[in-house]
Protein backbone atom coordinates (compact mmCIF):
# COMPACT_ATOMS: atom_id res chain seq x y z
CA UNK A 1 0.00 0.00 0.00
CA UNK A 2 1.35 3.22 -1.02
CA UNK A 3 2.45 5.84 1.59
CA UNK A 4 2.86 8.66 -0.22
CA UNK A 5 0.12 11.37 -0.09
CA UNK A 6 -2.09 11.31 -2.45
CA UNK A 7 -1.75 13.97 -4.36
CA UNK A 8 2.12 13.20 -4.63
CA UNK A 9 0.78 9.25 -6.68
CA UNK A 10 1.58 9.03 -9.79
CA UNK A 11 -1.78 8.37 -10.88
CA UNK A 12 -3.19 11.03 -9.39
CA UNK A 13 -0.80 13.42 -10.74
CA UNK A 14 -2.11 11.83 -13.97
CA UNK A 15 -5.42 12.60 -13.77
CA UNK A 16 -4.75 16.41 -13.08
CA UNK A 17 -2.69 16.03 -16.56
CA UNK A 18 -5.86 14.58 -18.23
CA UNK A 19 -8.45 16.42 -16.57
CA UNK A 20 -7.23 19.60 -17.99
CA UNK A 21 -7.54 17.49 -21.76
CA UNK A 22 -10.94 15.84 -20.97
CA UNK A 23 -12.70 18.49 -18.79
CA UNK A 24 -13.58 20.40 -21.83
CA UNK A 25 -15.31 17.37 -23.96
CA UNK A 26 -18.82 17.21 -23.89
CA UNK A 27 -20.83 14.31 -23.56
CA UNK A 28 -22.26 14.65 -27.54
CA UNK A 29 -18.90 14.46 -28.80
CA UNK A 30 -18.22 11.30 -26.20
CA UNK A 31 -21.41 10.00 -27.48
CA UNK A 32 -20.95 10.44 -31.30
CA UNK A 33 -17.26 9.27 -31.19
CA UNK A 34 -17.76 5.92 -29.33
CA UNK A 35 -21.36 4.43 -31.24
CA UNK A 36 -21.02 1.50 -28.77
CA UNK A 37 -20.51 3.62 -25.88
CA UNK A 38 -23.98 2.96 -23.89
CA UNK A 39 -23.55 -0.84 -24.09
CA UNK A 40 -20.04 -0.57 -23.29
CA UNK A 41 -19.65 1.55 -20.34
CA UNK A 42 -21.82 -0.68 -18.06
CA UNK A 43 -21.41 -3.46 -15.23
CA UNK A 44 -23.74 -5.86 -14.53
CA UNK A 45 -23.02 -7.92 -11.35
CA UNK A 46 -25.72 -9.87 -8.94
CA UNK A 47 -29.09 -8.37 -10.58
CA UNK A 48 -27.84 -5.02 -10.61
CA UNK A 49 -27.18 -2.79 -13.92
CA UNK A 50 -24.85 0.06 -14.22
CA UNK A 51 -25.12 2.21 -17.17
CA UNK A 52 -21.96 4.65 -16.19
CA UNK A 53 -22.05 5.92 -20.26
CA UNK A 54 -23.17 9.28 -19.27
CA UNK A 55 -20.15 10.02 -17.35
CA UNK A 56 -17.34 12.43 -18.43
CA UNK A 57 -14.94 9.97 -18.64
CA UNK A 58 -13.06 8.39 -21.98
CA UNK A 59 -11.40 5.02 -21.55
CA UNK A 60 -8.61 6.61 -20.08
CA UNK A 61 -9.95 8.50 -17.17
CA UNK A 62 -11.43 4.90 -16.37
CA UNK A 63 -7.70 3.26 -17.01
CA UNK A 64 -6.39 6.36 -14.48
CA UNK A 65 -8.84 5.38 -12.28
CA UNK A 66 -8.38 2.27 -11.79
CA UNK A 67 -4.83 2.27 -11.41
CA UNK A 68 -5.09 5.32 -8.90
CA UNK A 69 -7.48 2.33 -7.13
CA UNK A 70 -4.33 -0.20 -7.17
CA UNK A 71 -2.12 2.80 -6.48
CA UNK A 72 -3.88 2.88 -3.19
CA UNK A 73 -4.12 -0.68 -1.92
CA UNK A 74 -7.86 -0.62 -2.77
CA UNK A 75 -7.84 -4.46 -3.12
CA UNK A 76 -5.24 -4.55 0.10
CA UNK A 77 -7.83 -2.41 2.40
CA UNK A 78 -10.71 -4.64 0.87
CA UNK A 79 -9.43 -7.60 2.00
CA UNK A 80 -8.21 -6.07 5.55
CA UNK A 81 -11.98 -4.89 6.13
CA UNK A 82 -13.20 -8.58 5.37
CA UNK A 83 -10.65 -10.46 7.00
CA UNK A 84 -11.35 -8.29 10.78
CA UNK A 85 -8.62 -5.99 10.98
CA UNK A 86 -8.96 -3.31 12.85
CA UNK A 87 -8.81 -0.54 10.08
CA UNK A 88 -11.20 1.89 12.25
CA UNK A 89 -7.76 2.78 13.77
CA UNK A 90 -9.24 6.42 15.24
CA UNK A 91 -11.38 3.23 17.72
CA UNK A 92 -9.44 0.15 17.62
CA UNK A 93 -12.15 -1.73 15.70
CA UNK A 94 -12.70 -3.86 13.09
CA UNK A 95 -15.31 -3.24 10.60
CA UNK A 96 -17.46 -6.15 10.05
CA UNK A 97 -20.99 -5.53 9.02
CA UNK A 98 -20.04 -7.59 6.35
CA UNK A 99 -19.71 -10.48 8.94
CA UNK A 100 -23.44 -9.89 9.51
CA UNK A 101 -24.36 -11.77 6.56
CA UNK A 102 -22.36 -14.22 6.42
CA UNK A 103 -23.35 -17.63 6.01
CA UNK A 104 -23.08 -20.06 8.99
CA UNK A 105 -19.97 -21.99 8.76
CA UNK A 106 -18.03 -19.02 7.91
CA UNK A 107 -15.25 -18.65 9.82
CA UNK A 108 -14.49 -14.51 10.74
CA UNK A 109 -12.28 -14.16 13.47
CA UNK A 110 -11.98 -11.14 15.31
CA UNK A 111 -9.58 -10.96 18.41
CA UNK A 112 -9.63 -14.56 18.83
CA UNK A 113 -13.02 -15.33 18.27
CA UNK A 114 -15.51 -16.67 15.52
CA UNK A 115 -18.25 -13.91 15.19
CA UNK A 116 -19.95 -16.16 13.21
CA UNK A 117 -22.03 -18.24 15.37
CA UNK A 118 -23.14 -15.32 17.34
CA UNK A 119 -24.13 -13.69 14.26
CA UNK A 120 -26.43 -16.31 13.69
CA UNK A 121 -27.54 -16.82 17.36
CA UNK A 122 -29.02 -13.35 17.21
CA UNK A 123 -30.76 -13.97 14.14
CA UNK A 124 -32.56 -16.72 15.56
CA UNK A 125 -33.76 -15.11 18.71
CA UNK A 126 -34.91 -12.08 16.30
CA UNK A 127 -36.37 -14.81 13.72
CA UNK A 128 -38.44 -16.64 16.93
CA UNK A 129 -39.29 -13.06 18.49
CA UNK A 130 -40.76 -11.33 15.24
CA UNK A 131 -42.56 -15.19 14.60
CA UNK A 132 -43.99 -14.68 17.96
CA UNK A 133 -45.11 -10.97 17.50
CA UNK A 134 -46.45 -11.70 14.33
CA UNK A 135 -48.47 -14.87 14.69
CA UNK A 136 -50.12 -12.95 17.60
CA UNK A 137 -48.42 -15.10 20.90
CA UNK A 138 -47.17 -12.14 22.13
CA UNK A 139 -49.30 -10.77 24.57
CA UNK A 140 -49.65 -7.13 25.55
CA UNK A 141 -49.45 -6.62 29.88
CA UNK A 142 -53.06 -7.33 29.80
CA UNK A 143 -53.63 -9.80 27.24
CA UNK A 144 -54.15 -8.03 23.77
CA UNK A 145 -52.13 -8.84 20.54
CA UNK A 146 -49.33 -6.42 19.93
CA UNK A 147 -50.47 -3.91 16.53
CA UNK A 148 -48.18 -1.23 17.47
CA UNK A 149 -44.34 -1.47 16.36
CA UNK A 150 -42.47 1.76 17.69
CA UNK A 151 -38.59 1.95 16.99
CA UNK A 152 -36.91 4.16 19.20
CA UNK A 153 -33.91 5.24 17.90
CA UNK A 154 -31.58 7.82 15.80
CA UNK A 155 -28.98 8.01 13.65
CA UNK A 156 -27.91 4.37 12.55
CA UNK A 157 -30.53 3.47 14.73
CA UNK A 158 -33.18 4.74 13.14
CA UNK A 159 -32.36 5.60 9.54
CA UNK A 160 -32.03 2.19 8.40
CA UNK A 161 -34.92 0.76 9.89
CA UNK A 162 -37.35 3.32 8.46
CA UNK A 163 -36.07 3.36 4.96
CA UNK A 164 -35.64 -0.47 5.11
CA UNK A 165 -39.64 -0.40 6.66
CA UNK A 166 -40.64 2.09 4.11
CA UNK A 167 -38.61 0.27 0.94
CA UNK A 168 -40.39 -2.93 1.65
CA UNK A 169 -43.84 -2.28 2.63
CA UNK A 170 -45.30 -4.06 0.14
CA UNK A 171 -43.87 -7.27 1.88
CA UNK A 172 -44.98 -5.91 5.67
CA UNK A 173 -47.73 -7.34 7.68
CA UNK A 174 -50.57 -4.23 7.06
CA UNK A 175 -51.99 -5.53 10.47
CA UNK A 176 -49.06 -3.93 12.28
CA UNK A 177 -48.34 -0.61 12.32
CA UNK A 178 -44.99 0.87 12.58
CA UNK A 179 -43.34 4.05 14.17
CA UNK A 180 -40.06 5.47 13.93
CA UNK A 181 -39.64 8.11 16.93
CA UNK A 182 -36.29 9.53 16.54
CA UNK A 183 -36.15 13.29 17.76
CA UNK A 184 -35.57 14.08 20.99
CA UNK A 185 -37.96 17.29 20.10
CA UNK A 186 -41.42 16.13 22.11
CA UNK A 187 -43.76 16.56 18.70
CA UNK A 188 -42.29 13.02 17.26
CA UNK A 189 -43.25 10.97 20.19
CA UNK A 190 -46.58 12.34 21.02
CA UNK A 191 -47.46 11.91 16.77
CA UNK A 192 -45.87 8.61 16.82
CA UNK A 193 -48.44 7.26 20.02
CA UNK A 194 -51.33 9.77 18.77
CA UNK A 195 -54.51 7.58 19.48
CA UNK A 196 -52.86 4.02 19.91
CA UNK A 197 -53.70 1.91 23.09
CA UNK A 198 -50.61 1.38 25.14
CA UNK A 199 -52.12 -1.89 25.71
CA UNK A 200 -51.34 -2.68 21.89
CA UNK A 201 -47.90 -1.13 21.75
CA UNK A 202 -44.60 -2.73 21.65
CA UNK A 203 -41.19 -0.48 21.83
CA UNK A 204 -38.20 -1.70 20.18
CA UNK A 205 -35.58 0.87 22.14
CA UNK A 206 -33.01 0.74 19.51
CA UNK A 207 -29.40 2.19 20.85
CA UNK A 208 -25.92 0.48 20.75
CA UNK A 209 -24.57 2.57 23.32
CA UNK A 210 -27.84 2.34 25.29
CA UNK A 211 -26.78 5.91 26.54
CA UNK A 212 -27.69 8.36 23.74
CA UNK A 213 -29.77 10.86 25.08
CA UNK A 214 -32.62 11.48 22.52
CA UNK A 215 -32.74 8.06 22.55
CA UNK A 216 -32.63 7.86 26.40
CA UNK A 217 -35.19 10.36 26.92
CA UNK A 218 -37.78 9.24 24.45
CA UNK A 219 -37.09 5.46 26.07
CA UNK A 220 -38.30 7.61 29.52
CA UNK A 221 -41.23 8.75 28.21
CA UNK A 222 -42.47 5.90 26.13
CA UNK A 223 -42.04 4.24 29.36
CA UNK A 224 -44.08 6.39 31.32
CA UNK A 225 -46.73 6.66 28.76
CA UNK A 226 -47.37 3.25 28.62
CA UNK A 227 -47.42 2.49 33.01
CA UNK A 228 -49.88 5.48 32.89
CA UNK A 229 -52.08 3.68 30.27
CA UNK A 230 -51.68 0.39 31.90
CA UNK A 231 -52.11 1.44 35.67
CA UNK A 232 -48.85 1.81 36.63
CA UNK A 233 -47.69 -1.91 36.82
CA UNK A 234 -44.04 -1.94 36.83
CA UNK A 235 -44.31 -5.44 35.89
CA UNK A 236 -45.76 -3.91 32.53
CA UNK A 237 -42.37 -3.15 30.78
CA UNK A 238 -41.45 -6.28 30.34
CA UNK A 239 -43.76 -7.03 28.24
CA UNK A 240 -43.70 -3.97 25.97
CA UNK A 241 -40.33 -3.02 25.53
CA UNK A 242 -37.42 -4.97 24.19
CA UNK A 243 -33.83 -3.40 23.49
CA UNK A 244 -31.20 -3.92 20.43
CA UNK A 245 -28.08 -2.47 22.20
CA UNK A 246 -24.74 -4.00 23.05
CA UNK A 247 -24.90 -2.59 26.42
CA UNK A 248 -26.69 -5.30 28.32
CA UNK A 249 -26.29 -3.19 32.07
CA UNK A 250 -27.94 -0.29 30.60
CA UNK A 251 -30.78 -2.33 29.09
CA UNK A 252 -31.20 -3.87 32.55
CA UNK A 253 -30.62 -0.59 34.40
CA UNK A 254 -34.31 0.77 32.16
CA UNK A 255 -36.02 -1.94 32.88
CA UNK A 256 -35.83 -4.12 30.64
CA UNK A 257 -35.15 -8.04 30.59
CA UNK A 258 -32.42 -9.27 29.03
CA UNK A 259 -34.13 -11.87 28.23
CA UNK A 260 -35.25 -9.28 25.72
CA UNK A 261 -32.12 -7.84 24.38
CA UNK A 262 -30.84 -8.58 21.19
CA UNK A 263 -27.13 -7.57 20.77
CA UNK A 264 -24.64 -6.92 18.76
CA UNK A 265 -20.95 -5.73 18.70
CA UNK A 266 -18.48 -3.00 18.82
CA UNK A 267 -18.04 -3.59 15.25
CA UNK A 268 -21.02 -2.85 13.63
CA UNK A 269 -21.09 0.75 13.25
CA UNK A 270 -23.99 2.42 14.01
CA UNK A 271 -24.73 3.71 10.01
CA UNK A 272 -23.80 0.19 8.83
CA UNK A 273 -26.08 -1.77 11.57
CA UNK A 274 -29.82 -2.15 9.70
CA UNK A 275 -28.68 -5.61 9.09
CA UNK A 276 -27.51 -6.44 12.78
CA UNK A 277 -30.39 -6.81 15.39
CA UNK A 278 -30.86 -3.04 14.48
CA UNK A 279 -32.78 -4.54 11.94
CA UNK A 280 -35.40 -6.38 14.70
CA UNK A 281 -37.98 -3.69 13.54
CA UNK A 282 -37.16 -4.74 9.99
CA UNK A 283 -37.36 -8.53 10.76
CA UNK A 284 -41.35 -7.92 12.60
CA UNK A 285 -42.71 -6.27 9.49
CA UNK A 286 -41.50 -8.31 6.87
CA UNK A 287 -40.99 -12.11 8.53
CA UNK A 288 -37.69 -13.79 8.91
CA UNK A 289 -37.73 -14.90 5.87
CA UNK A 290 -37.70 -11.98 3.78
CA UNK A 291 -35.06 -10.21 6.25
CA UNK A 292 -32.85 -13.00 5.67
CA UNK A 293 -33.39 -12.57 1.65
CA UNK A 294 -32.48 -9.41 2.64
CA UNK A 295 -29.01 -10.47 3.78
CA UNK A 296 -28.24 -12.64 1.20
CA UNK A 297 -28.44 -9.36 -1.28
CA UNK A 298 -25.86 -7.80 0.75
CA UNK A 299 -23.87 -10.67 0.81
CA UNK A 300 -24.03 -11.15 -2.91
CA UNK A 301 -23.08 -7.83 -3.30
CA UNK A 302 -20.28 -8.20 -0.53
CA UNK A 303 -18.37 -11.03 -2.87
CA UNK A 304 -19.07 -9.35 -6.06
CA UNK A 305 -16.89 -6.18 -4.57
CA UNK A 306 -14.49 -8.45 -2.55
CA UNK A 307 -13.68 -11.03 -5.89
CA UNK A 308 -14.68 -8.80 -9.16
CA UNK A 309 -11.93 -7.41 -10.90
CA UNK A 310 -12.04 -3.13 -10.50
CA UNK A 311 -12.92 -2.56 -14.08
CA UNK A 312 -16.24 -4.59 -13.41
CA UNK A 313 -16.71 -3.87 -9.96
CA UNK A 314 -19.59 -2.04 -9.09
CA UNK A 315 -18.89 -0.45 -6.12
CA UNK A 316 -15.64 0.31 -7.09
CA UNK A 317 -16.54 2.54 -10.48
CA UNK A 318 -19.04 4.44 -8.79
CA UNK A 319 -16.58 5.13 -6.14
CA UNK A 320 -13.90 6.11 -8.72
CA UNK A 321 -16.23 8.50 -10.25
CA UNK A 322 -17.28 10.00 -7.44
CA UNK A 323 -13.99 11.00 -6.76
CA UNK A 324 -13.45 11.75 -10.01
CA UNK A 325 -15.73 14.50 -9.70
CA UNK A 326 -15.49 15.66 -6.44
CA UNK A 327 -11.47 15.96 -6.52
CA UNK A 328 -11.32 16.78 -10.01
CA UNK A 329 -14.43 18.82 -11.24
CA UNK A 330 -14.79 20.18 -7.78
CA UNK A 331 -18.29 19.59 -7.67
CA UNK A 332 -19.58 19.21 -4.13
CA UNK A 333 -22.76 17.40 -4.33
CA UNK A 334 -24.65 14.14 -5.51
CA UNK A 335 -27.86 13.36 -6.28
CA UNK A 336 -29.78 10.72 -6.03
CA UNK A 337 -33.10 10.09 -7.31
CA UNK A 338 -34.48 6.69 -7.01
CA UNK A 339 -37.60 6.42 -9.29
CA UNK A 340 -39.21 4.49 -7.20
CA UNK A 341 -41.61 5.68 -4.00
CA UNK A 342 -40.73 2.91 -2.10
CA UNK A 343 -37.55 4.37 -1.71
CA UNK A 344 -37.84 7.69 -0.35
CA UNK A 345 -36.07 7.39 2.43
CA UNK A 346 -33.15 6.20 0.46
CA UNK A 347 -31.26 9.35 0.32
CA UNK A 348 -32.26 10.20 3.96
CA UNK A 349 -30.43 7.19 4.38
CA UNK A 350 -27.50 7.60 2.30
CA UNK A 351 -27.22 11.40 3.51
CA UNK A 352 -25.78 9.72 6.60
CA UNK A 353 -24.30 6.58 4.89
CA UNK A 354 -21.89 8.80 2.87
CA UNK A 355 -21.34 12.19 5.02
CA UNK A 356 -20.83 10.68 8.18
CA UNK A 357 -18.69 7.91 6.96
CA UNK A 358 -16.16 10.23 4.39
CA UNK A 359 -17.15 13.74 6.04
CA UNK A 360 -13.61 13.72 7.28
CA UNK A 361 -10.49 15.97 6.75
CA UNK A 362 -7.98 14.18 8.25
CA UNK A 363 -6.04 11.52 6.66
CA UNK A 364 -5.12 7.96 8.40
CA UNK A 365 -1.98 9.17 9.47
CA UNK A 366 -3.29 12.51 10.75
CA UNK A 367 -2.36 15.10 8.34
CA UNK A 368 -5.15 17.77 7.12
CA UNK A 369 -6.09 16.64 3.43
CA UNK A 370 -5.28 18.76 0.53
CA UNK A 371 -8.49 17.56 -1.82
CA UNK A 372 -11.67 17.47 -1.53
CA UNK A 373 -13.37 14.38 0.68
CA UNK A 374 -16.72 13.39 0.78
CA UNK A 375 -19.33 14.99 -1.31
CA UNK A 376 -22.76 16.16 0.10
CA UNK A 377 -25.47 13.50 -1.08
CA UNK A 378 -29.04 14.61 -1.31
CA UNK A 379 -32.20 13.58 -2.97
CA UNK A 380 -35.79 12.83 -3.73
CA UNK A 381 -37.87 9.97 -5.23
CA UNK A 382 -38.35 11.10 -8.83
CA UNK A 383 -40.34 12.55 -10.67
CA UNK A 384 -41.46 15.20 -7.56
CA UNK A 385 -37.82 16.13 -7.99
CA UNK A 386 -38.49 17.24 -11.20
CA UNK A 387 -40.70 19.70 -10.58
CA UNK A 388 -38.09 21.23 -8.02
CA UNK A 389 -34.68 21.47 -7.99
CA UNK A 390 -34.56 19.53 -11.16
CA UNK A 391 -33.86 23.11 -12.53
CA UNK A 392 -31.10 23.79 -11.18
CA UNK A 393 -29.11 20.52 -12.04
CA UNK A 394 -30.12 21.26 -15.95
CA UNK A 395 -29.83 25.10 -16.08
CA UNK A 396 -27.89 26.50 -12.73
CA UNK A 397 -23.97 26.92 -12.36
CA UNK A 398 -23.18 24.07 -10.29
CA UNK A 399 -22.11 20.70 -11.82
CA UNK A 400 -24.61 17.73 -9.72
CA UNK A 401 -23.46 14.34 -10.75
CA UNK A 402 -26.41 12.12 -10.49
CA UNK A 403 -27.34 8.88 -9.37
CA UNK A 404 -31.05 7.66 -11.30
CA UNK A 405 -32.40 4.32 -9.58
CA UNK A 406 -34.94 2.51 -11.40
CA UNK A 407 -36.43 -1.30 -11.75
CA UNK A 408 -37.97 -2.88 -14.42
CA UNK A 409 -41.30 -3.71 -12.45
CA UNK A 410 -43.30 -2.04 -10.22
CA UNK A 411 -45.00 -3.96 -7.14
CA UNK A 412 -48.09 -2.35 -7.84
CA UNK A 413 -48.86 -2.46 -11.79
CA UNK A 414 -51.77 0.17 -12.38
CA UNK A 415 -52.27 1.32 -15.93
CA UNK A 416 -49.45 3.55 -17.39
CA UNK A 417 -47.92 4.91 -14.00
CA UNK A 418 -44.76 2.41 -14.39
CA UNK A 419 -43.47 3.29 -18.11
CA UNK A 420 -44.72 6.57 -17.63
CA UNK A 421 -42.45 6.87 -14.70
CA UNK A 422 -39.26 5.14 -16.17
CA UNK A 423 -39.42 7.31 -19.47
CA UNK A 424 -39.33 10.14 -16.74
CA UNK A 425 -36.28 8.26 -15.37
CA UNK A 426 -35.02 7.77 -18.75
CA UNK A 427 -35.59 10.77 -20.29
CA UNK A 428 -34.65 13.39 -17.59
CA UNK A 429 -30.46 11.37 -17.61
CA UNK A 430 -30.87 12.11 -21.64
CA UNK A 431 -31.57 15.81 -21.49
CA UNK A 432 -28.82 16.20 -18.41
CA UNK A 433 -26.32 14.70 -20.93
CA UNK A 434 -27.01 15.92 -24.49
CA UNK A 435 -29.30 18.80 -23.20
CA UNK A 436 -30.32 21.33 -25.69
CA UNK A 437 -28.25 23.82 -28.66
CA UNK A 438 -29.28 27.44 -29.74
CA UNK A 439 -29.84 25.77 -32.93
CA UNK A 440 -32.32 23.11 -31.72
CA UNK A 441 -34.28 25.55 -29.82
CA UNK A 442 -34.04 28.27 -32.31
CA UNK A 443 -35.34 25.46 -35.05
CA UNK A 444 -38.41 25.05 -32.87
CA UNK A 445 -39.28 28.54 -33.60
CA UNK A 446 -38.45 30.06 -30.31
CA UNK A 447 -38.29 34.24 -30.19
CA UNK A 448 -34.65 35.25 -30.27
CA UNK A 449 -34.62 36.94 -26.79
CA UNK A 450 -35.90 33.53 -25.36
CA UNK A 451 -33.34 31.34 -27.23
CA UNK A 452 -30.27 31.52 -24.38
CA UNK A 453 -33.21 30.67 -21.55
CA UNK A 454 -33.77 27.70 -23.48
CA UNK A 455 -30.67 26.51 -24.02
CA UNK A 456 -29.77 23.01 -22.28
CA UNK A 457 -25.87 23.09 -22.04
CA UNK A 458 -26.17 19.51 -21.46
CA UNK A 459 -22.78 17.28 -20.31
CA UNK A 460 -24.15 16.96 -16.52
CA UNK A 461 -23.35 13.55 -15.73
CA UNK A 462 -25.50 10.57 -14.25
CA UNK A 463 -25.25 6.96 -13.74
CA UNK A 464 -28.10 4.78 -14.22
CA UNK A 465 -28.94 2.02 -12.25
CA UNK A 466 -31.52 -0.46 -13.38
CA UNK A 467 -32.58 -4.11 -11.24
CA UNK A 468 -35.82 -5.80 -11.43
CA UNK A 469 -37.75 -4.87 -8.62
CA UNK A 470 -37.66 -3.85 -5.49
CA UNK A 471 -37.68 -6.87 -2.92
CA UNK A 472 -35.76 -7.69 -0.07
CA UNK A 473 -32.86 -9.06 -1.93
CA UNK A 474 -32.56 -6.38 -4.44
CA UNK A 475 -32.47 -3.84 -1.58
CA UNK A 476 -29.76 -5.65 0.44
CA UNK A 477 -27.72 -5.31 -2.67
CA UNK A 478 -28.56 -1.60 -3.35
CA UNK A 479 -27.51 -0.77 0.39
CA UNK A 480 -24.38 -2.89 0.04
CA UNK A 481 -23.69 -1.15 -3.59
CA UNK A 482 -23.16 2.04 -1.59
CA UNK A 483 -21.66 0.99 1.30
CA UNK A 484 -19.16 -0.40 -0.62
CA UNK A 485 -18.70 2.45 -2.75
CA UNK A 486 -18.26 4.72 0.24
CA UNK A 487 -15.64 2.60 1.63
CA UNK A 488 -13.76 2.67 -1.81
CA UNK A 489 -14.14 6.90 -1.83
CA UNK A 490 -12.31 6.15 1.69
CA UNK A 491 -9.81 4.25 0.77
CA UNK A 492 -8.43 6.72 -1.98
CA UNK A 493 -8.75 9.62 0.17
CA UNK A 494 -7.13 7.50 2.62
CA UNK A 495 -9.52 8.54 6.15
CA UNK A 496 -11.37 6.49 8.04
CA UNK A 497 -15.02 6.23 7.17
CA UNK A 498 -16.06 4.24 9.92
CA UNK A 499 -15.60 6.76 13.03
CA UNK A 500 -17.76 10.20 13.67
CA UNK A 501 -16.00 12.35 15.86
CA UNK A 502 -17.52 15.09 14.28
CA UNK A 503 -20.96 14.76 16.13
CA UNK A 504 -19.21 15.11 19.46
CA UNK A 505 -18.72 18.84 20.20
CA UNK A 506 -22.54 19.66 19.51
CA UNK A 507 -23.08 16.90 22.03
CA UNK A 508 -20.85 18.50 25.24
CA UNK A 509 -22.34 21.61 24.39
CA UNK A 510 -26.08 20.97 24.71
CA UNK A 511 -25.05 19.35 27.90
CA UNK A 512 -24.17 22.56 29.21
CA UNK A 513 -27.12 24.55 27.87
CA UNK A 514 -29.56 21.77 29.02
CA UNK A 515 -29.45 23.31 32.71
CA UNK A 516 -28.82 26.91 31.36
CA UNK A 517 -32.71 26.60 30.00
CA UNK A 518 -34.20 24.50 32.85
CA UNK A 519 -32.49 26.76 35.84
CA UNK A 520 -35.22 28.80 37.85
CA UNK A 521 -32.79 31.40 38.33
CA UNK A 522 -31.27 33.49 35.93
CA UNK A 523 -27.71 31.53 35.03
CA UNK A 524 -24.71 33.53 34.67
CA UNK A 525 -23.96 32.79 30.87
CA UNK A 526 -20.20 32.55 29.55
CA UNK A 527 -21.10 31.75 26.02
CA UNK A 528 -20.29 33.88 23.37
CA UNK A 529 -22.50 36.76 22.90
CA UNK A 530 -24.95 35.59 20.46
CA UNK A 531 -25.21 32.29 22.19
CA UNK A 532 -25.69 33.74 25.74
CA UNK A 533 -28.28 36.61 24.27
CA UNK A 534 -30.41 33.48 22.20
CA UNK A 535 -30.33 31.51 25.46
CA UNK A 536 -31.39 34.60 27.85
CA UNK A 537 -34.41 35.26 24.97
CA UNK A 538 -35.72 31.68 24.66
CA UNK A 539 -35.67 31.75 28.67
CA UNK A 540 -37.95 34.73 28.10
CA UNK A 541 -40.15 34.06 25.67
CA UNK A 542 -40.25 30.60 27.03
CA UNK A 543 -41.74 31.91 30.32
C1 LIG B 1 -23.62 6.03 13.19
C2 LIG B 1 -23.40 6.85 14.36
C3 LIG B 1 -24.67 7.38 15.00
C4 LIG B 1 -25.36 6.43 15.95
C5 LIG B 1 -26.37 7.22 16.77
C6 LIG B 1 -27.13 6.36 17.72
O1 LIG B 1 -22.76 5.47 12.58
O2 LIG B 1 -22.60 6.17 15.25
O3 LIG B 1 -25.61 7.83 14.05
O4 LIG B 1 -25.96 5.39 15.26
O5 LIG B 1 -25.70 8.23 17.46
O6 LIG B 1 -26.28 5.74 18.62
P1 LIG B 1 -26.79 4.62 19.57
O7 LIG B 1 -27.22 3.46 18.73
O8 LIG B 1 -25.64 4.27 20.47
O9 LIG B 1 -27.95 5.17 20.33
Amino acid sequence: MSTKPLTDSPAWKALQSHHSEVAGLHLRELFAADPGRGDNLTAEACGIFLDYSKNRVTDKTLELLLRLAEERGLRERIDAMFRGDKINITENRAVLHTALRAPRGQKIVVDGEDVVPAVHEVLDKMASFADRIRSGQWLGHTGKKIRNVINIGIGGSDLGPVMAYEALKFYSDRALRFEFVSNVDSDDFAEAVHGLDPAETLFVISSKTFTTLETMTNAHTAREWVLRGLGGDESAIAKHFVAVSTNAEKVREFGIDTANMFGFWDWVGGRYSMDSAIGLSTMVAVGPANFRALLDGFREMDEHFRTAPFGQNLPVIMGLLAVWYGDFFDAQTVAVLPYEQYLKRFPAYLQQLTMESNGKSITLDGQHVDYNTGAIYWGEPGTNGQHSFYQLIHQGTHLIPCDFIGFAKTLNPIGRHHDILMANMFAQAEALAFGKTAEEVRAEGTREDLVPHRVFEGNRPSNTILAEVVDPKTLGKLVALYEHSVFTQGAIWNINPFDQWGVELGKVLAQRIIPELESREVPTLNHDSSTNALITRYRRMNQ
